[in-house]
């Protein structure tokens, strides 16, 4: 095979979703108790490029899950402004939790870490309304983002890797796991499987996820077992 068709052939397996997807982007950054659940959540939501999970929130150096200090589980994602603003995330943060719940654990503390003046406007302003309408202190956290470490790959797209056949293709897609981290087709196939989005929004997708097409009878049976 020459040169060009094996470049051509590789880049042909990209799936069509990541070929498109925006280079412009904005970063949004919030804590909603175990990171694996939000990371599906936003992972499916139309606008979102890519998400990661880690850690932020804390004042030590280098934290691991084992080792997380004063830090907080973390979804970090980018997303397309032109699709979805800043304030339809925020809406979806808020609505995604109970504000007034005191947490057992600063691990599972949920936050919002603003990036820029416009952010922080926003979440005091929605945060002030929500308290007083349910009439309680609001106890989520609205942050001065400073820093995001980003936690071990097997965190990573938590639901997908938890299925070896679909991550064979992902990884013949792309043989390094931080392009799978990246990947707006991984982050969306992630969220179906872990229980968001809906069959008519996969089926809409689909074509454009780059999966083999025996995957679409599998992905549509978890997608009808195991909505929330
Ligand atoms: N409920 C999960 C928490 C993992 S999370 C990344 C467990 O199995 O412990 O904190």
């Amino acid at each position: 095979m020459s040169q060009t068709s094996t470049i051509l052939d590789s880049k042909s397996k990209i799936p069509t979703i990541d070929l498109s997807a925006a280079n412009k982007v904005e970063t949004f950054t919030c804590a909603l108790g175990c990171f694996w659940a939000p990371d599906c959540k936003f992972g499916v939501t139309k606008g979102v490029v890519r998400t990661r999970v880690g850690y932020a929130g804390g004042t030590t150096d280098n934290p691991t899950y084992h080792n997380l200090g004063d830090h907080i589980e973390t979804v970090q994602i980018d997303y397309d402004p032109n699709v979805i603003s800043f304030e339809e995330l925020l809406s979806i943060f808020w609505t995604s939790h109970k504000p007034s719940r005191v947490v057992w654990k600063r691990q599972y503390a949920t936050a919002l870490f603003f990036h820029n003046e416009h952010q922080e406007k926003l979440a005091r302003e929605t945060r002030d309304e929500i308290s007083s309408s349910i009439g309680e202190r609001v106890q989520t956290e609205i942050i001065d983002f400073t820093k995001f470490y980003l936690a071990e790959m097997y965190h990573q797209k938590y639901h997908l890797q938890g299925y070896e056949g679909l991550m064979a293709e992902y990884r013949d897609i792309y043989p390094e796991m931080t392009d799978i981290l990246n990947s707006t087709s991984a982050a969306r196939v992630n969220g179906y499987i872990g229980g968001y989005g809906d069959i008519s929004q996969f089926e809409n997708d689909f074509p454009a996820l780059g999966l083999s097409e025996d995957k679409e009878n599998f992905l549509k049976s978890i997608i009808k077992n195991n909505r929330r």
